[in-house]
Parts: structure tokens; sequence; C-alpha cells
């Protein structure tokens, strides 16, 4: 069930207590956490990375997911039919998304909703909609403390979803533990249109809407990805990603999914793959968010923001070296 949060204003005393609650599931208390991690208030980042650093003893412990693919693919459907899936085992699951051009007032917020009605109504499931505003590195850092405070909670799966635009795959690759590819059916132009940068990062590739009239597609284009993956993806002796053909919106091949799902946890997992992956995530992430401030200083500084209109000006016009303009913009930033 997704809750409303309600403006988040914690005493720092509190944020003890926050935790406590958070641990202990209660669904306002995460609510309440992820609006303070989600907030730009200095006092509440604060008060979030606080929180954090308490909560992150008990989080790491859920399977992650990335699932992408183009819009109308069926991502929020089979989201849907797998999370009902998951929660009828016994398994409490997040949803969580990176949509950094999902300033559009909440619209993806409603169409999730719908696009997941039963997952909405499910006591052991939560949906959190992507943080509304800022760079991708921005939205990405809030869904990945988003992600620690729901593993916090006691949610043993957490599935991510993004639309397959600019860098944002790469962002949740980097989140996540399994990286989950959709493609239509109508394989064709598709093929063509396939950017080499997804399939490295895809642990498995499903041709959705392999249903009805669909199906035959389905398979054919699955063969074709299949013929692909041989081509294009560096071959590990641990996993060769696998291609199968399911239907988000009858359920079919669902099962299947999560059982590969599984079996590439465990096969990792024997070797200590999956910690010292999340290690190497972890260390990319400190670097980004650096990068993310730096930029942040360069845009909102005001001194260089009043400056660097004319530094551009000046080297387009070839009346300043880069070289020199970069300098001036590296000694005002104190590098
Ligand atoms: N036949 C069939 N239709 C499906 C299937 N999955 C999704 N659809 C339909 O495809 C359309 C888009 O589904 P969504 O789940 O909203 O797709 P999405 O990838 O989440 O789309 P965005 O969030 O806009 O990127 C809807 O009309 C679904 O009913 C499927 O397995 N079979
Ligand atoms: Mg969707």
């Amino acid at each position: 069930m997704s809750d409303a949060s309600s403006p988040a204003s914690v005493s720092s005393a509190s944020v003890p207590a926050l935790g406590e609650a958070i641990l202990a599931g209660e669904r306002a208390a995460l609510a309440r956490a992820i609006t303070l991690v989600e907030s730009r208030r200095a006092d509440h980042r604060r008060q979030a990375q606080a929180l954090i650093q308490q909560l992150l003893p008990k989080a790491g412990k859920a399977i992650r997911v990335g699932i992408t693919g183009v819009p109308g693919v069926g991502k929020s459907t089979t989201i849907d039919a797998l999370g009902s899936y998951l929660t009828a085992k016994g398994h409490k699951v997040a949803v969580l998304a990176v949509d950094p051009s999902s300033t559009r007032s909440g619209g993806s917020i409603l169409g999730d909703k719908t696009r997941m009605a039963r997952l909405a109504v499910d006591p052991c499931a939560y949906i959190r909609p992507s943080p509304s505003s800022g760079t991708l590195g921005g939205v990405a850092a809030k869904t990945r403390e988003t992600m620690l405070l729901c593993e916090a909670a006691g949610f043993d799966v957490i599935l991510v979803e993004t639309v397959g635009v600019g860098q944002s795959e790469t962002a949740v690759a980097d989140l996540t533990d399994f990286f989950l590819v959709l493609m239509l059916p109508n394989a064709g132009d598709e093929l063509q249109g396939i950017k080499k940068g997804i399939i490295e990062l895809a642990d498995m590739i499903a041709v959705n809407k392999a249903d009805g009239a669909g199906a035959a597609a389905a398979r054919a284009a699955a063969a074709q990805y299949q013929a692909a993956l041989h081509i294009l993806a560096p071959a590990s002796p641990l996993w060769s990603p696998p291609v199968i053909t399911i239907s988000g919106l009858t359920g079919e091949g669902l099962e299947a999914l999560w059982s590969k799902v599984e079996a590439h946890r465990a096969r990792h997992e024997a070797k200590g793959l999956i910690a010292e992956k999340r290690r190497r995530q972890d260390v990319k992430w400190m670097w980004a968010m650096v990068q993310d401030r730096l930029q942040a200083r360069l845009r909102h500084d005001p001194a260089l923001k009043a400056r660097t209109p004319e530094l551009e000006a000046a080297v387009a016009a070839g009346r300043l070296a880069p070289t020199l303009a970069a300098e001036e913009i590296a000694q005002a930033l104190g590098l």
C-alpha cells in the first residue's frame, strides 16, 4: 500500500525513534523517512543521513532487481503481476522508480497506481514513485537511500522500474543485483534499435506480451535476441543471460522468470559476488555523489553563475583560451 507522506518535520532527537519505528515495520514511519530522504532542505538531509547511518546495518538483505524497457513494453503490468506472485509466496515487495523526467506533477504516480492495481492494495507491497525532481544522479541517489530504508523496514524484494531513456538504465543497474530488460515481440525494428549498452547490462531479457496473437511473434523475437546476445554480450563463466518470453497480462512465464533471478543470486552469492558487486557499486555511488555536488556548485554558486556566461561567450568567440577559462572556474571552485 502506498502512503501519502506527510511533510517531514522530525526533530533531530526523534531520528532514532523514527529508525526504531521503521525497523518495527510501521508504514507511516517509512513514508516519513522517505520524505526526509527526498527533501532538499539541509536539516532534512542531515536527519536523513543520520537515519541511513543508523539503519545501514539492518539494510542490504533484499534481492534488488532493476527492470527497464521502452515506454509501453509492460513494465508496470509485469511488476504488478510479478509482485503479486511474490507476495503470495510470502515476500514483502517494494516497488521504486527512477524517472528523471517525472517533474510532470505526479503523472507517473497515477499511471503506476492504475497499472499496479493489485499491488497498490496489497498489504505486503509498498509502491513509491520516482523522486520528482533533480538530475538523474540526484534522483537515483535518493532512490538508493529509499531502497535501504525499505530493506530496513523488512522488504526482501526491491523492484526498481526505469523507462529506457538516457542513462537511467545504467543508474538503475548500479543500484541493483539483477537487471531485467523487457522487450516487445515485434523484434524487427526493435532489434535494429537495440542499444549495445543495454545488452551488456542485461542479466536477462524477457520478451513481454507473449499472449494471444502475440505469442508466436514473441517466441521468434526471443530467438533473435538470444542470437544477438551471443554476439554482443561478454561471456561470463558464471552466467549467460537467458532470453525468455512472458506475459505480464496473464502472468505466464513469471514463475520461470523469478526462478532465473533466484538461480543468478544463488550462483553469485556462493562465490561472494553479490556482496562484491554491491561494494563496487557503493564506491561508484560515492564518486557519483561527489560529482553531483561539484556540478551543483557549478550551477548554483552565485559568483560562478554570474561569471560563466561571459567565460563561455569569450571561449566561443575565440577571445579566451579554454584552458584559461577552465583555470578561472577551477579556482573559483577552490580546486
Ligand atoms: N497483450 C498484452 N498487453 C500488455 C502486457 N503487458 C502490458 N500490456 C499492455 O501494454 C500497455 C502498457 O503497459 P504498461 O505496464 O503501462 O507499460 P510500461 O512499460 O510500464 O509503460 P511506461 O510506464 O509508460 O514506460 C498497457 O495497455 C498494458 O495493458 C502483456 O503481457 N500482454
Ligand atoms: Mg510504467
